[in-house]
């Protein structure tokens, strides 16, 4: 038989860092995927999930082909395999039916976000069908940091320049599970002389290669940020021509950090007053880059935190600068997916925007003015249980696992089984699938063509296809697009206009404009360059209400928020001494492990090999107190929720003292439907989705949250 072998230059879309390769396809499958050294943003860089998740997902046996349309009970797990023409024309008709029953607002979407093609259709295609209610990840994820750095005027986003930095602050950050890119330039960076910072409550592998190792309480890094701010500005070693010219606000900074002396933020965080002071001076020397993560991002003080360390890479000078923090720069006539859902062409009537769910909360998040106009989750959530503000009576979610990925499972799981109607489009069948009434057939990134712009390159980088999809697949664009013909064909005409694309290529000649760089380019190398320049402020402007940085912000003020970044305990600290008898472990989820991304790849041998359990990380001492062993499994329960969640004790000083540290993402596809592990291992089913929130972003805690352990020698429903 002969052997057809075809090579194409593209990008691993597993996970946003996005890393360049090539993907050698032999007779219809990707057989070889070899990093792409040359790649501008990655630099070689490649993980395990790209070379082996993506292509067994690509070719699992269980991977879902074709439209399937529930017959028995909801969750059941009986289906009828339809035609993409039946699927389509019932998902129209029942999101029509729902509109005339309900009114448009009763229809809302579901995907992580909209910095790609997959979040953008699925926002303007409900838009097409008269409702702006859609939900993302970002509450959970990165939300705050954006937020942060909106309000702020950074705009610097990942434009992290590792390599040529001579400090690297990581924060909340643990580059060598998350980001195999950011990984390989600290150690790289590291090895050319640059120092190296780490505040992490965990010893990871960043922490031990560091030269200083922070290791705060949880949630109390904002009281470390205005501790260093505050030593720089007395002992001036702030960048004065940066403060004067293009910063807002420096004075009520100073005096706010003036309350955060290297002792006080000892006090609340538990780090040395020497540490914090080294960590500033080195810091302070420059250029230094701030590279932070999840770890103080999502949880209900996020935004105050982000804007202490965004202050600080502003007042010491590191903001676009070789070897700091650049601000993302794109090539001219470029636009930015996110910058698509907010043009005025495909908007909503304001008046309708404003109903949005959340918008009346969290103004800056969701709604009209909100950072991507989505909704706030918990908010739709609760409206599709309470009919308050007003129902939510069908759902598409694309791309999203909600049943493991949102707290509180059981009220997720409540709420879909509740809907009128659900469909959604999917890889394989997750617990969220199971729940559905229509399922739809998902490309992967062997068999996608996606554009994106990489802040760290900066360059725009490509995803080809290696090959045609299989079974039936279709992408999320081409998706909403047949929805969209087929509203037209309906009678409503004004649909087109949220989508004037007619296939996926018209839409990325779309984005790329009349710039320099056009699709053959691209397509050849899988990246285009483009020409930039660094620290022109007067040319670029910051787009906040002063013109300027703000240290103050105007926005915040105006919102009777605080304007200044500040410490501010979370609700479980501060009520600490009421819940601590009952309580008396601290929870962190979401550590991220090599061989998963979220709750993807439990159904692959390969990584269930590498990573079998739901483990939970307790300090040797914790663990004597409490009387467990590594191996061990325990039950999780939390302050403030009923719900509960398995996980096998793993004893390591990697960890702090009474803290009790986890991953996220877990189910058991092999087990019976249509849960899958979702109520037993997930740790989501631990947590709930209505405690405290950020007061910008709606955000919720995920970590810091008082918790219990009751062992448990039940073994695991899979062993
Ligand atoms: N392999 C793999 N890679 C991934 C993902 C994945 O699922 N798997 N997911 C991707 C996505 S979407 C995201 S958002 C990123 C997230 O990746 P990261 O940004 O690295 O986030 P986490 O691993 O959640 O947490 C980073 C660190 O924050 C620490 N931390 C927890 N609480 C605190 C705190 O209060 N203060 C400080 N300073 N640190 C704290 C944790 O101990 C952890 O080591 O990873 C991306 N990359
Ligand atoms: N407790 C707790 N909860 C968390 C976190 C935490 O740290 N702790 N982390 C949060 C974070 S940072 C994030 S980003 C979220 C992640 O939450 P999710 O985005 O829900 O996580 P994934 O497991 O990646 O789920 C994506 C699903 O979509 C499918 N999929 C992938 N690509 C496509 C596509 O192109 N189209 C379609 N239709 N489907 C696709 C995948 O196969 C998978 O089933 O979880 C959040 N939840
Ligand atoms: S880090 Fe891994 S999963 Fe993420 S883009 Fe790179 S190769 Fe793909
Ligand atoms: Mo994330």
């Amino acid at each position: 038989m002969t052997q057809e072998t075809k090579t194409v230059a593209s990008t691993c879309w597993e996970c946003s860092t996005h890393c360049g390769g090539h993907f050698t396809t032999q007779d219809g499958r990707v057989t070889k995927i070899t990093p792409n050294a040359d790649h501008p943003a990655s630099l070689g860089a490649f993980c395990v999930k790209g070379f082996k998740g993506l292509p067994e997902l690509t070719y699992h046996p269980d991977r879902v082909l074709h439209p399937m349309r529930r017959t028995g009970e909801r969750g059941e797990g009986q289906w009828q395999q339809i035609s993409w023409d039946e699927a389509l024309d019932e998902m129209c008709d029942r999101f029509l039916k729902t509109q005339k029953e309900h009114g448009p607002l009763s229809l809302c979407g579901a995907v992580s976000n909209a910095h790609f093609s997959r979040g953008v259709s699925l926002a303007l295609l409900m838009r097409a069908f008269g409702t702006p209610n859609w939900m993302m990840n970002q509450d959970l994820c990165g939300g705050c940091r954006a937020l942060s750095d909106k309000l702020t005027g950074l705009t610097m986003g990942n434009g992290e320049d590792i390599d040529n930095t001579s400090c690297a602050l990581i924060v909340g950050r643990n580059p060598s599970a998350a980001d195999p890119t950011q990984w390989l330039a600290i150690k790289r960076a590291q090895k050319k002389g640059a120092k190296i910072i780490t505040i992490d409550p965990a010893r990871t592998q960043a922490a031990a290669i560091s030269d200083l190792w922070l290791q705060p309480k949880l949630g109390t890094d904002a009281a470390i940020a205005l501790a260093m701010i505050n030593w720089i500005i007395v002992n001036d070693r702030y960048d004065h021509e940066m403060v004067e010219n293009w910063c807002h606000g420096f004075d009520a900074l100073a005096e706010r950090a003036a309350k955060y002396s290297p002792e006080h933020a000892s006090k609340i965080s538990g780090v040395p007053a020497n540490d914090i002071i080294k960590a500033a001076e080195w810091y302070s020397e420059g250029p230094s880059c701030f590279v932070s993560g999840h770890g103080i991002d999502a949880f209900s003080a996020g935004v105050q935190t982000y804007r202490a360390f965004h202050a600080l890479v502003a007042i010491s000078g590191n903001l676009d600068r070789v070897g700091g923090n650049r601000r993302v720069k794109k090539p001219a006539g470029f636009t930015n997916y996110i910058e698509v859902i907010h043009k005025p062409e495909f908007r909503l009537p304001l008046e309708v925007e404003e109903q949005t769910i959340g918008a009346d909360r969290f103004p800056l998040w969701a709604g009209p003015k909100g950072w991507q106009t989505a909704c706030h989750n918990p908010s739709v959530i609760n409206a599709v249980l309470t009919g308050e503000p007003y129902p939510v009576r069908a759902m598409y979610v694309t791309g999203v696992n909600i049943v493991i990925t949102y707290p509180n499972t059981q009220k997720t799981i409540e709420a879909l089984k509740s809907l009128d109607y659900l469909c959604v489009a999917t890889h394989m069948m997750t617990p969220t699938v199971e729940f559905a009434d229509l399922v739809l057939p998902k490309t992967t990134g062997l068999e996608d063509e996606e554009i994106s712009l990489e802040a760290n390159g900066p360059c725009l980088s490509v995803v080809q296809p290696s090959h045609p999809p299989i079974g039936e697949a279709r992408s999320d664009f081409w998706i909403a697009g047949e929805l969209v013909k087929r509203l037209e064909e309906r009678g409503h005409t004004e649909a087109r206009r949220f989508f004037p694309w007619h296939t996926k290529r018209e839409f990325n000649e779309y984005l790329l404009g009349d710039g320099s760089i056009d699709m053959e380019t691209l397509l050849e190398a899988s990246y285009a360059e483009y020409e930039y320049d660094l620290g022109n402020f007067a040319r670029d402007g910051f787009k906040t209400p002063t013109g300027k940085i703000e240290l103050y912000s105007e926005t915040l003020s105006d919102m009777g928020l605080d304007p200044l970044p500040d410490y501010v305990p979370t609700k479980d600290a501060a009520d600490r001494a009421e819940t601590e008898e009952d309580f008396p472990l601290l929870l962190l989820t979401g550590a991220r492990e090599k061989s998963y991304h979220h709750s993807r790849f439990r159904d692959q041998s390969w990584a269930r090999k590498v990573a079998p359990d739901p483990w939970l990380q307790l300090h040797p001492e914790t663990a004597a107190a409490y009387g467990v062993e590594t191996d061990d499994w325990v039950t999780v329960e939390t302050a403030g929720h009923e719900g509960s969640c398995r996980l096998k004790v793993r004893v390591t000083d990697e960890t702090m003292e009474n803290v009790a540290r986890t991953g996220m993402g877990w189910w058991y596809p092999e087990t019976v439907g249509p849960e899958h592990g979702a109520l037993d291992v997930n740790v989501n089913a631990a947590l709930s989705y209505d405690g405290p929130k950020d007061p910008v972003t709606g955000s919720s805690d995920i970590r810091g949250i008082p918790c219990r352990l009751i062992r448990t020698n039940q073994a695991a429903a899979a062993e």
